[in-house]
C-alpha cells in the first residue's frame, strides 16, 4: 500500500509540475515564432512589389520578455537601397510618416506590433520587385539584444499605401 501511494504521489508531482511548464511552453509555440535572447519576434511579412517600384513596407510583432527596455534602431536588407523605422500619423487629416531617430521604444515585458497605417520598416531604392510568396532577409539591429537576421514573408497589398 505505501508503495503504491507514493508512486502516486510521484504521478501526481509529475503532473501538477509538468501542466504549467507544458502550458509555459504552448504560449510562444507558433512555428513562426522566433526568439532572440529576450526578443520575440513573429509573423515578419512585408508587401510584395512588382517591378519598378521603388518603396515598400515591412511588419513584424516584437515580444519583450525581459527586464530590460529595447529598441529597434534600425534595419537593412540586401534588396533595399535604404531602410528606415517610421511610424506612421494622421495630423490634420493627412497621413504622416517620419523615422524615428531614436528607434521604436519595446518596453520590458511588453509587445510592440509593427503593423500598415502604424509603426513600420521602410524600405527605399528597391533593387529587385519582392514577389508575393517569395521570403526576403532583414537584418533588424537592436540597441540591447544586437542584430538578428529575420526572413520576411512577402504578401499581397492590402490597400494601404505602407
Ligand atoms: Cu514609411
Amino acid at each position: 500500500m505505501n508503495r503504491l501511494f507514493l508512486i502516486s504521489v510521484f504521478l501526481l508531482a509529475l503532473i501538477s509540475v509538468g501542466t504549467p511548464v507544458f502550458h509555459a511552453s504552448l504560449k510562444s509555440a507558433s512555428a513562426d515564432d522566433m526568439r532572440h535572447g529576450d526578443l520575440i519576434i513573429s509573423d515578419p511579412w512585408l508587401k510584395a512589389t512588382q517591378s519598378g517600384k521603388p518603396v515598400t513596407g515591412g511588419y513584424l510583432t516584437i515580444r519583450n520578455d525581459g527586464m530590460i527596455d529595447d529598441y529597434l534602431l534600425g534595419a537593412s536588407a540586401a534588396f533595399s537601397g535604404k531602410t528606415e523605422i517610421h511610424e506612421m500619423k494622421i495630423t490634420n487629416d493627412i497621413m504622416q510618416m517620419r523615422p524615428l531617430s531614436e528607434g521604436l521604444f519595446i518596453p520590458a515585458g511588453e509587445t510592440v506590433m509593427l503593423k500598415p497605417g502604424g509603426y513600420h520598416v521602410m524600405f527605399m531604392g528597391l533593387n529587385q520587385p519582392l514577389s508575393e510568396e517569395g521570403e526576403f532577409e532583414v537584418v533588424l539591429n537592436f540597441k540591447h539584444a544586437g542584430s538578428i537576421r529575420v526572413m520576411f514573408d512577402a504578401k499581397r497589398n492590402q490597400g494601404q499605401t505602407h
